[in-house]
């Protein structure tokens, strides 16, 4: 039977039937981050081996009086993603924006987050926008004689493949227009065991939020994926340099989502997830292919995680 799905359901079913009828199937990233999956990603970013989150949390304690030396009075700060609850306030305290603009394709999430924000930052325009950072989209009227800065922080960038991520990064540069900066997190390559523990901890949590995409695909698309015939693996992809999530079928599988039947081999996988690592010329070369001039960077002691100040 037809049913009227809103347009993001619409969109997910898409990328569903479309992934999953591929010769290798694959679904986007994005996806995995519905409710349940942000609170489990929230989980993630507190394991003992998890350490991209706690690294750059503590890189910016160390950082911000330089960046805000760096970033001109009465700027506005548009972050792509909704906000980490303990990252974005030490950016916003140590700059003393005009305005911040928060940007998340989920509102409900996007509306709270800015909410607390504004309450914290009173004297900070806090203008939240509803809109997919990944697709053309405005800024809210009123702030185009203002300073830039982008925020862009928790190695997101790393989820899009290169040639996606610096189509990314110039529309971020004709957003934000020439002479505006950039902030933004970037994982580094490192050895491989660090990697594999950090996306597949001992608890159980990051193949939780793996999963949770097939538990996902049940609840909205009306399928009868049995979960428990598929299980997470990380994998290093070392010709490209990125940690990959899988999610492989155990044994011979059939089942239906949205009207469309799908039989899975065993040992078969659907990607869920690239996150890329980059060493510190790759990272400069990205930005410098997506229009934005690195012009300070910093790294906690260890090289663990970088964060780049670029300029448009
Ligand atoms: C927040 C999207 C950057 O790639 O490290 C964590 C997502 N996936 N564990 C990352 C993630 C599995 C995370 N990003």
């Amino acid at each position: 039977m037809l049913k009227t799905l809103d347009p993001q359901t619409q969109a997910f079913r898409d990328d569903v039937i479309k992934g999953l009828s591929s010769p290798t199937p694959a679904i986007p990233a994005r996806w995995l981050y519905d409710h349940r999956g942000s609170e489990l990603f929230d989980d993630i970013t507190r394991l003992p081996t998890y350490y991209p989150t706690r690294t750059e949390t503590a890189i910016f304690h160390d950082i911000m009086p330089e960046v805000a030396a760096r970033v001109p009075k009465g700027a506005v700060v548009v972050e792509f993603g909704a906000g980490s609850a303990t990252k974005t306030p030490i950016l916003l305290e140590a700059i003393a924006p005009a305005a911040y603009v928060p940007v998340d394709i989920s509102g409900d999430y996007l509306e709270k987050s800015a909410a607390d924000l504004q309450q914290r930052f009173p004297s900070i325009d806090v203008i939240p926008v509803t809109a997919d950072f990944a697709r053309p989209f405005t800024l809210p009227g009123g702030i185009d004689h203002l300073p830039k800065l982008g925020f862009f922080p928790g190695s997101t960038i790393g989820n899009f493949v290169p040639w996606s991520a610096t189509d990314l990064l110039r529309q971020f540069r004709a957003l934000l227009g020439p002479g505006s900066q950039l902030l933004i997190g970037m994982d580094r390559a490192k050895p491989v065991d660090r990697l594999l523990a950090a996306y597949d901890d001992p608890e159980g949590v990051t193949a939780a939020f793996n999963l949770n995409l097939l538990e996902r695909i049940n609840r909205e698309l009306d399928g009868d994926i049995p979960v428990d015939a598929f299980r997470h693996q990380a994998r290093w992809n070392d010709i490209l340099s990125r940690i990959e999530m899988h999610l492989v079928a155990t044994r011979d599988v059939e089942f239906g989502i949205a009207g469309h039947s799908f039989s899975f081999a065993a040992g078969k996988s659907i990607h869920t997830e690239n996150s890329h690592k980059y060493g510190p010329r790759g990272g400069r070369v990205l930005l410098l292919a997506g229009g934005w001039t690195p012009h300070a960077e910093w790294t906690d002691g260890d090289g663990d995680f970088a964060e780049v100040l670029a300029v448009a």
